[in-house]
């Protein structure tokens, strides 16, 4: 799975009308994961957004994942779900959706460590530095502990950092060996996405 490039999107960032050519430039500018994360957003409205993004998804071959909402992944067929930790847990996600990837967010050594015996196929390691887009996401990590925590975490799960990664500090992030980063403001705010997705991969190595 490529685990490169994450952007998360939602109904009020990103209206329905214009996802397909905003999709058609993430997808050309390198993204390789969509996840849908609309924490304002009705069961039926999650629904019906996400059919246009999973059919979007399959046109540009990204890969699509849901957030949160385990009913709403397998009702859209998803190819992953990615909870917290106070969402379902990894091995109860594992027993209803045997088939679907599933990422772990974590901020923590405890958090890494909890994962062990039931590891997600990803860990969402954040928040790297500040952010505006989650109100609850807590005290950023820093680069240094980020790379302490990623070494880590990376024994167990391949981690993707998250967290006010823009086009100016991701040199810094690919740096401590993350298989991938995921992003809301530094693709939802960029007028040109195409650009903005090439941007935040340029300094990655494929290390
Ligand atoms: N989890 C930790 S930080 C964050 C999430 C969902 C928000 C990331 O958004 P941004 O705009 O890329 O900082
Ligand atoms: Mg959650």
């Amino acid at each position: 799975m490529n685990l490169q490039l994450h952007v998360l999107i939602d109904p009020v960032q990103m209206s329905r009308e214009s996802l397909p050519e905003n999709m058609k430039q993430m997808a050309e500018g390198g993204a390789s994961v969509i996840q849908l994360r609309a924490k304002s957003a009705t069961t039926r409205e999650l629904l019906d957004y996400g059919q246009v993004v999973k059919e979007l998804c399959q046109q540009f071959r990204l890969t699509f994942i849901v957030n949160d909402r385990v009913d709403i992944a397998l009702a859209l067929e998803a190819d992953g779900v990615h909870v917290g930790q106070d969402d379902m847990p990894v091995a109860i996600v594992r027993k209803l959706a045997p088939s679907m990837l599933v990422g772990l967010s974590v901020s923590s050594l405890q958090e890494i460590m909890g994962a062990k015996n039931c590891p997600p196929d990803y860990f969402g390691l954040g928040p790297v530095f500040a952010t505006l887009s989650k109100r609850d996401a807590g005290e950023p990590l820093g680069i240094d502990h980020t790379k302490k925590l990623t070494q880590v975490a990376n024994t167990i799960a391949p981690v993707v950092a998250i967290g006010g990664i823009n086009q100016n500090n991701v040199d810094q992030v690919w740096r401590v060996g993350v298989h991938g980063i995921a992003v809301i403001s530094a693709v939802m705010h960029a007028p040109d996405k195409k650009q903005a997705c090439e941007e935040l991969l340029a300094p990655y190595d494929g290390q």
